[in-house]
């Protein structure tokens, strides 16, 4: 959508320029009305302002810049009452960067009841709908065909040789269920498209388009910000036991995937290369996909989330590059993200000012030879920004 632009430094040549800026406004009006009437989208906030001011004043204020269809779109968290004010801070920051502008909902969910102060506090937060909701025993829990005993001692293995999160049960309750769950969850029904957030994350640089309707106009299915290498301890049986699915499931397999962005060898081996799921957009389309399912049940009846450390981040990856269209997984080069300890922060000075970063571009983790996105860009031939060569760190 055009943007519509009137600096406020710039006032008082409008001033001048009165009648010009009620012609401007009233097609400007004009335009918005229409696409209210195309689309299935609330009533924006401020509609009605519009026509009860008069003056260039509200040109700051009031301009319902960011309107139009939106897209059946929700953020989506999991978290823990005990997180509350760490999850706070992302909400404030997401609605702040983005989500002001376009009201989209917030799903949570937990494997507890969320308390009063949970749903007051995030529902103060943020500006579209909140919802809660409990996640179903069978979905954080072992299956029976785990061998609860065999778990245990892995858990302690792994703690002993101090593998991240390795001693933890909860931490694969969450991997699993972020895996094959969250999707299945009866309060994200309503939604096609998904942004997950998590404790402590922050954009760096506003978003002034919808993201969603980004993704749906450009034909995306998943997009990232950070991609990274996995630390192998995690996983050692995932590749074979991916292998395996794929002779089981040739055709479910996408002809286009992008496959060469896990694998060196032409699916011999997994180089590690996953998109970090702490930040997703995607289309919950893949996930309900009939290859997805079937992926997800062959690796749960194998028992990797729970014997060794599998997470849902190299599941997801390695889902994403075998059942989609290669050309249909993104990454946003100018969503400014943090998760410790990683910054994504746009290196192109332009980027950075027009988008009101606040991020230092030579922490960037993009184009850091530990990062998989240089990989990512050699392999779809996009262009790399102007010198990502002297941030390979
Ligand atoms: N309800 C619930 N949420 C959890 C639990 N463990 C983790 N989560 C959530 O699952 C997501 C991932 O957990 P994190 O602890 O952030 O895992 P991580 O990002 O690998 O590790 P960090 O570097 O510690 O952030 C976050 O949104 C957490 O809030 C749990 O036991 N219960
Ligand atoms: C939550 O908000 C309700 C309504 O404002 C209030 O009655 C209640 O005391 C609050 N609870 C907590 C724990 O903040
Ligand atoms: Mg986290």
């Amino acid at each position: 959508m055009a943007k519509i632009m009137i600096p406020a430094s710039k006032q008082p040549v409008y001033k001048k320029l009165g009648l010009l800026l009620v012609a401007v406004f009233t097609v400007y009006v004009f335009f918005h009305g229409a696409q209210y009437a195309r689309g299935s989208a609330p009533t924006p906030k401020y509609s009605t302002v519009l026509s009860s001011h008069s003056g260039y004043k509200y040109s700051k204020v009031e301009l319902p810049k960011y309107s139009g269809p939106r897209e059946k779109a929700t953020f989506v968290t999991l978290v823990r009452n005990r997180d509350l004010y760490s999850l706070a801070e992302s909400i404030k920051s997401v609605e702040d960067r983005f989500n002001s502008k376009f009201n989209y909902d917030w799903v949570f969910l937990n494997d507890e009841e969320f308390t009063d102060e949970f749903k007051n506090v995030t529902s103060a937060l943020v500006s579209g709908k909140t919802k809660y909701g409990l996640i179903p025993q069978e979905h954080w829990s072992f299956p029976d065909w785990i061998d609860e005993e065999k778990a245990a001692q892995v858990r302690k293995e792994m703690g002993e040789k101090r593998i991240i999160y390795g001693d933890s049960e909860s931490y694969r309750h969450m991997c699993r269920f972020e895996s094959g769950f969250f999707y299945k969850h009866p309060l994200m029904d309503d939604y096609d498209w998904y942004w997950r957030v998590e404790p402590d994350i922050k954009l760096h640089c506003d978003i002034d388009y919808d993201v969603f309707r980004f993704m749906k106009d450009n034909k995306k299915k998943y997009a990232f910000a950070i991609s990274i290498k996995e630390y192998e301890a995690t996983i050692p049986t995932l590749w074979a036991t991916t292998r395996k699915f794929m002779e089981l499931h040739r055709d479910l397999i996408h002809e286009n995937n992008m496959l060469d962005f896990v694998s060196d060898d032409n699916g011999l081996s997994y180089n590690l290369c996953h998109f970090w799921s702490n930040f997703e957009i995607a289309s919950l389309d893949l996930w309900r996909s009939p290859g997805y399912s079937a992926y997800f049940n062959y690796l749960d009846q194998a028992g990797g989330f729970f014997y060794e450390r599998w997470g849902d981040a190299p599941v997801h990856s390695i889902g994403a590059a075998l059942f989609l269209d290669r050309s249909e997984i993104h990454h946003f080069g100018d969503i400014g993200y943090y998760h410790v300890p990683f910054h994504s922060c746009p290196i192109d000075t332009s980027i950075r000012l027009a988008n009101k970063c606040d991020c230092d571009p030579s922490k960037d983790f993009t184009w850091h030879s530990y990062s998989c996105t240089t990989k990512f860009y050699n392999l779809n031939m996009l262009q790399k920004p102007a010198g990502w060569q002297n941030h390979i760190g």
